[in-house]
């Protein structure tokens, strides 16, 4: 059994979605556990690319394919997932802030959140305050929020100020990044969090939320 979660693993981390999936069916025709594969095959490839991300070892492009890869197997466990309940880690929901139309750094964090076993809404871009509200009043643990233009910095201080008024603020964490994003900055306008990068927003949600 710890063969074949070690060879999804190694798939996912070699971003070969064919063999992942390959494994995935493998390892249910083995009958190993559902929450088994997603842990210690999909999630635990994930990780190890979130790693060699944050070194350097990994870039963009890989990052992308490994993501592939394991949406592949993912595709297969869903349905299961679901049946046998198995709770995602935390619900997230995260968006590129309005004005701003930049969404590939903010696809590689939703990846990585996903990969790690988070519940992931994808607000999309040019996101509006009022949509991160309704995000934190549908129940949303944890907040993310990315901007890369100097110019939509300050829609981020927009949300803050609309999540305060609405009353939601107390009820969730929020993360922010981007390129021009500093830890200065999130604590200027009362971020819980910033990360500097995808594998990074990882750790700082687990962190925020305790988990
Ligand atoms: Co734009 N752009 N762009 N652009 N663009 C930049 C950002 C810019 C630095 C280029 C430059 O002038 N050197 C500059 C901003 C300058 C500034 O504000 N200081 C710029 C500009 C000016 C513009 C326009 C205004 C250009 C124009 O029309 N005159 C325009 C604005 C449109 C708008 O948003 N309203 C514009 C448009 C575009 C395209 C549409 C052409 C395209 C975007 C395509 C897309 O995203 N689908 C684009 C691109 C591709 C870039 C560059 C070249 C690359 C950005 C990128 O994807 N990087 C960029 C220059 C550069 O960065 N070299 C540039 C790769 C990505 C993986 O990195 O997004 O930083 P990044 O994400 C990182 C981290 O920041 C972090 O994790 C990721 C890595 O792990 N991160 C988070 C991101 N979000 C996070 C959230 C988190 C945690 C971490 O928690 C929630």
């Amino acid at each position: 059994m710890a063969d074949i979660l070690q060879s999804i693993k190694e798939n996912v981390i070699a971003g070969n979605a064919p063999k992942t999936k390959e494994c995935v069916d493998k390892a249910l025709q083995e009958q190993v556990d559902v929450g088994q594969i997603l842990r210690e095959g999909l999630i635990a490839g994930m990780m190890v690319v979130g790693t060699k991300f944050k070194n350097n070892e990994f870039y963009v492009p890989e990052v992308l394919i490994a993501a592939r890869a394991m949406s592949s197997g993912m595709e297969i466990l869903e349905p299961m997932i679901i049946q046998a309940g198995i709770k995602p880690l935390a619900k997230v929901a995260i968006g590129t802030v309005k004005g701003d139309l930049h969404d590939i750094g903010k696809n590689l964090v939703v990846m990585m959140w996903k990969g790690a076993g988070f519940e992931v809404e994808d607000l999309g871009i040019d996101v509006d305050a009022s949509k991160f509200v309704e995000a934190a009043r549908n129940g949303a643990d944890l907040i993310g929020m990315s901007a890369l233009l100097t110019t939509t910095m300050v829609a981020m201080k927009d949300v803050m100020s609309k999540m305060n008024e609405a009353g939601v603020r107390n009820s969730v964490k929020v993360v922010i990044g981007g390129a021009p994003i500093t830890q200065s900055f999130a604590d200027e306008i009362g971020a819980d969090g910033y990360a500097p990068d995808a594998a990074s927003a990882v750790d700082k949600a687990k962190e925020l939320l305790k988990i």
